[in-house]
């Protein structure tokens, strides 16, 4: 006898009737489907021929939505020989209000729910997921979630931030990993990027509504969000990895698949075969994470559609895409063009995790590659100046060194490269996240070299971002070390440095120079907008002019001129030659960080700045 069906998951669960979709590919997912036959009672919502894996827990059915479809669940009734059941799937009237893309107007700012702030102790053990909740060891969660996030946006304000990137918000196993740990530390994804469910909402971060709340009151503020997505591979515990809903769900199965070589440089090759590609497109990370096929149709069509939901249905501004060279080129094409159909606006970040500008411009909007694929994604993040800036601010190395190699390791050599990109302005650049080792963490790094290389982030092209803790000076390792949570967002913690009396004078001195230059930015264009002419180049010393607008008309935050001593031993002198910029003789600069006041005698300018100092002269 047939067993009498079963339906567990209904993907997508609901969807808007003004949708730019012709129609919608539904998946339920259960037990004993073979033979279904689907209906829906009621108007609005048409379905087709439903298709059935083999082993009958999987059932793709086409659903076409009226525009006049009717608001709220419906139900549909699956059929087999042995049985019926139901499902339901909501309606929902149009897409959740946005607040609109992000650009160079804006400052990000990284948290991982999990690890900023704990506001609301009620889902910290939940029985769901019960035993692996300990804040105090580094790979398990600590508590932290949405409605955390969303008590510190009037901190955030203050910061002078504007948008929130979150790490992965989809549901993740509930259990440790059996076998997998570190230094003791069992493995738990308590960081979100092993999705059991693409649908489902972590319960360690709260509820739907939780995050609808979040939203809003984020928007309300004038504060953007942008969300983490993973197309590339789903967590080793995904149902789908005993199950999959079609024989080429994945590259391979637990037991026979490629591991992941990360040779991504080779992507970039006109030169290399397809089969020399396939290690790094299709092997599992780790040898653990089960690596999607995005060349499945189904499964393309699946991925699409679950970034369009989360989009949609909580109405975040920005997407940012996890591991995107691991992906055929062509998906990322795709699931542009269906982005951008159902929401123009909408802004996507890119990972990719190389210091190496060629590699990185590759994926850039605007960029046709070698194979006639234009990746897409708006924005990408600048790891080639990273590491200049690391090396310089961090370890006290030249930002430029003199000779026949300049590479992109040191910050001239990074910025000499923006050639190789269709937007370099709209890169993002940072001096630390959650896969770096946090910057107070690197050797030799100091408070000042912290300063001196935020006050370099806030004044040059691209897009900052801004990892959390750091403009209080928290410190780490590597993961997870670089992931300790927020002092002062969970009980029991003993500072509170969220809060100018919980922070040292030191810490109190470093967030107001960080509030200080999110706010220079905002007050002037030529920090967001400007075009960049580097001045002076040479060992420890730096200058760069940031012009926003005709030569007739510099003031009004026009014209930034930035200049940078990374010595921590002498004072230095620069002689720089204004000839280009045509700053007319006489003007008077003052420097936004100290106050002091200098005249430029044009063609030249003479500063004299202190060991391991900047001036940021405003007209
Ligand atoms: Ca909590
Ligand atoms: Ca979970
Ligand atoms: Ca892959």
């Amino acid at each position: 006898m047939d067993p009498t069906p079963q339906i567990n998951a209904i993907e997508p669960p609901s969807w808007w009737r003004q949708t730019a979709q012709k129609s919608l590919r539904l998946l339920l997912r259960g037990a004993g489907l073979t033979g279904a036959s689907v209906t829906v009672s009621g108007a609005g919502l048409r379905l087709g021929k439903p298709r059935v894996s083999a082993d009958g827990s999987a059932l793709f059915v086409e659903a076409t939505l009226a525009k006049d479809a009717p608001l709220g669940a419906h139900t549909l009734t699956v059929t087999t020989r042995a049985g019926t059941t139901t499902a339901r799937f909501t309606v929902l009237d149009r897409p959740a209000p946005r607040l609109g893309g992000v650009n160079n107007d804006d400052v990000l700012y990284l948290i991982l729910p999990d690890r900023f702030c704990d506001g609301d102790p009620k889902n910290n053990d939940p029985e769901k997921s019960k035993g692996i909740y300990n804040p105090k060891r580094p790979r398990h969660y600590h508590g932290g979630d949405l409605a955390g996030i969303r008590k510190k946006l009037p901190y955030l304000k203050d910061l002078g931030v504007t948008t929130l990137w979150l790490t992965p918000l989809y549901d993740n196993a509930d259990f440790q990993h059996p076998t997998l740990a570190w230094a003791g530390e069992p493995a738990i994804d308590y960081h979100g990027y092993g999705a059991v469910d693409f649908y489902g909402l972590e319960e360690h971060f709260g509820t739907p509504d939780d995050l609808h709340a979040l939203v809003s009151e984020a928007h309300r503020l004038g504060l953007k969000l942008m969300l983490d997505q993973v197309a590339n591979h789903c967590g080793p515990f995904h149902p789908w990895v005993k199950t999959p809903p079609t024989p080429t769900w994945f590259h391979g199965t637990p037991e026979k698949h490629l591991d992941c070589d990360w040779n991504v440089v080779n992507l970039l090759s006109p030169h290399a075969t397809q089969a020399s590609k396939r290690a790094t497109l299709e092997g599992w990370f780790a040898g653990i994470l089960p690596d999607l096929n995005q060349s499945d149709p189904e499964c393309r069509r699946y991925l699409i559609q679950n970034a369009l939901w989360w989009v949609g249905v909580y109405g975040f501004d920005a997407i940012r895409q996890d591991t995107v060279p691991y992906v055929a080129r062509d998906f990322w094409r795709d699931w542009h063009a269906a982005l951008r159909a159902e929401f123009p606006e909408l802004t996507t970040l890119g990972e990719v995790n190389l210091p190496d500008a060629a590699v990185n411009a590759f994926y850039q909007r605007g960029k046709r590659g070698f194979d006639g694929i234009d990746a897409g994604f708006d924005l990408l993040y600048d790891f080639p100046l990273e590491s200049g800036m690391i090396a310089a601010f961090a370890h006290g190395e030249p930002l430029q060194r003199l000779g026949f190699t300049a590479g992109s390791s040191d910050i001239a050599g990074a910025l000499a490269h923006d050639s190789l990109y269709p937007n370099p302005d709209s890169l993002v650049t940072f001096l630390g996240l959650h896969d770096t080792t946090r910057f107070l963490g690197r050797k030799g790094a100091t408070l000042a070299g912290l300063k001196l290389g935020a006050t370099f982030l806030f004044t040059s092209r691209g897009i900052p971002l801004w990892y959390y803790g750091d403009e209080v000076g928290l410190s780490g390792g590597d993961d997870p070390d670089n992931r300790r949570h927020f002092p002062g967002g969970f009980p029991g913690d003993k500072a509170n440095k969220f809060t100018p009396e919980g922070r040292t004078q030191a810490e109190e001195d470093l967030f107001q120079h960080i509030k200080k230059l999110t706010h220079l930015r905002a007050t002037h264009p030529a920090l967001r907008h400007g075009s960049t002419h580097v001045l002076y180049a040479q060992g420890q010393h730096y200058a760069y002019a940031r012009v926003d607008s005709p030569p007739s008309d510099r003031g009004r935050g026009g014209f930034v001129l930035v200049a940078l001593n990374n010595d921590s031993e002498k004072p230095a002198t620069l002689t720089l030659d204004l000839t280009e910029l045509k700053l007319p003789v006489g003007t008077r600069l003052t420097d936004a960080l100290t106050g002091t006041i200098v005249t430029a005698a044009n063609p030249t300018l003479i500063l004299t700045l202190a060991p391991r100092s900047a001036q940021v002269l405003v007209r």
